[in-house]
């Protein structure tokens, strides 16, 4: 009866399942069979034409009574002995297992391999071989949760603790953090990776990533940084306005204006490499007059100290006397490539290259901007309380005139104002074409 569990690609998997359904076999069984004993009852014994159906009176039955204590007691024995037994299943080969530590955070899943190889957000195990996942967090309980593996444990603060699982499938496997955490729990997502032996071994010896980033100047590793960990989607280098205010000398300047009225001073009480490092871990502490509080997001604990220092040597580095970035003129070979794509292509391309994933989602969930999941087509409502339907005009609109039409429950100037330059008619029919394809 009702089989609906994900995929099993753990060894403990199916006798996990096969227990559980079991239990929920059971528990079915006692519902109808409780409640619908009830419900005949009330049917059949109901007052009706004025006359009481009175039941016969039964006093004590030593029958009935060992029954309905004898036969739940050995159900209830008999599930606990198989949730023993597979539990000591599941911790079977922990002496040969492969450690891995996971650390929760607000929100972030962050994994170390014994050899010091560090991941954020995705790991990495072979298949057929025990793992045990050592688990602790560093500010609020989470849990972490593999369903496909049928392991869940909770990660706390200050504690060890650990969950072992010996993947039986390659593939890519969703991980969750099932305790709620704060504003972003539904996002602390981690990809599991089950991949051959010898993949594992070339990806966890694999260090380049790391030895690329130790042999970085700080500015540099805060340029990668800047692009990999989305700030170019809201700040500029050149001085124009994105979501957030542009970087262009915002080193160079003494103070800033606040959202509540107030100014702060940069000095050597609070100097502009503090206010840069605060605005980074807690953009609300201080927000810049005429940005809306709540669109950063909060960067405390997902950046490295030497990575902080890299996105400050970066920003300081934005004085203005680089020479200002040019878009570069389509070269004829780009030209060439874009004429050639397909328009479902073209607008994939666009939305990646022009930034549009910055602001807005292909899977249902809001950025800064609607998500492009069912966005064609779709009937909505404007903040000025009109209805309208997203057909090829509105988008095209959308595109080139953001603030013509404000969709409710968003603010006018978030969306970049400069796309009528940069996207002509067979761009917006490839962005439209792409669209359809998300519904
Ligand atoms: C979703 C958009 C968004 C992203 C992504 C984002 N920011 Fe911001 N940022 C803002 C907004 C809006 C403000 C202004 C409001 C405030 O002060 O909180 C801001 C303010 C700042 C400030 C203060 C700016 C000033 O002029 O005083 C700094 C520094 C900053 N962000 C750095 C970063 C860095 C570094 C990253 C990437 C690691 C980043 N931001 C990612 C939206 C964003
Ligand atoms: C800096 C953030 C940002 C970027 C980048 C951005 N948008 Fe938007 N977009 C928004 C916001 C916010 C809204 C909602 C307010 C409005 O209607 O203007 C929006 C609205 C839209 C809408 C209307 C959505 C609806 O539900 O009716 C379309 C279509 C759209 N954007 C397309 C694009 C495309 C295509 C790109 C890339 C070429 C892009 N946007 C880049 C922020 C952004
Ligand atoms: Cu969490």
């Amino acid at each position: 009866m009702f089989r609906y569990l994900p995929e099993q690609a753990s060894k403990i998997a199916p006798s996990v399942d096969w227990l559980h359904n079991w239990i929920t076999d059971l528990s079915v069984l006692f519902t109808v069979a409780i409640c619908g004993a009830m419900v005949y009852f009330a049917i059949r014994y109901r007052k009706r034409d004025g006359v009481d159906h009175e039941t016969p009176r039964i006093e004590g039955s030593n029958f009935l009574e060992v029954v309905w204590t004898v036969v739940p007691t050995l159900i209830s024995i008999w599930v606990a002995y198989y949730g023993i037994v597979i539990y000591q299943d599941m911790r079977e080969g922990e002496n040969e297992a492969l450690v891995i530590n996971a650390v929760g955070k607000q929100w972030i899943w962050e994994f170390q391999y014994e050899n010091g190889k560090q991941t954020v957000g995705e790991f990495v195990v072979p298949v057929n071989r025990p793992v045990k996942v050592v688990l602790t967090a560093t500010d609020v309980l989470h849990s972490f949760f593999v369903p496909a593996m049928r392991i869940k444990k909770d990660a706390v603060p200050g504690h060890y603790t650990s969950v072992m699982f010996t993947p039986v499938k390659t593939g890519t496997y969703h991980t969750f953090c099932t305790e709620y955490c704060g504003t972003n729990h539904s996002g602390m997502l981690a990809k599991l990776n089950v991949v051959s032996e010898a993949e594992y071994e070339r990806w966890v010896n694999d260090r380049s990533d790391d030895l690329a980033k130790l042999s970085m100047t700080p500015a540099k590793l805060g340029a990668k940084l800047y692009s990999d960990k989305g700030c170019v989607a809201c700040h500029s280098l050149n001085g124009t306005r994105l979501v957030g205010p542009s970087f262009l000398k915002l080193y160079q300047q003494d103070g800033r204006k606040l959202a509540d009225g107030s100014e702060v001073k940069f000095d050597e009480k609070f100097s502009v490499e503090e206010y840069i490092r605060e605005s980074i871990l807690h953009p609300a502490a201080k927000v810049v007059e005429s940005y809306p509080n709540g669109l950063m997001p909060a960067f405390d604990g997902q950046l490295s100290d030497g990575e902080l220092k890299g996105l400050i040597a970066f920003i300081k580095e934005q004085d203005g006397s680089a020479p200002a970035q040019e878009e570069e003129p389509a070269s004829e070979d780009m030209t060439a490539k874009l004429a050639a794509m397909s328009l479902e292509e073209l607008g994939q391309f666009h939305y990646e290259s022009k930034a549009c994933n910055g602001c807005h989602s292909l899977d249902g969930s809001q950025i800064v901007g609607p998500s492009f999941k069912g966005l064609y087509g779709k009937k909505g409502e404007l903040a000025d309380g009109t209805e309208y339907v997203a057909d090829d005009a509105y988008i095209q609109e959308s595109i080139w005139d953001p603030n013509a039409k404000i969709v409710k429950g968003f603010q006018p100037n978030l969306m970049l104002q400069t796309y009528k330059d940069q996207l002509k008619e067979r761009d917006i029919q490839g962005i439209i074409a792409y669209m359809k394809t998300l519904q």
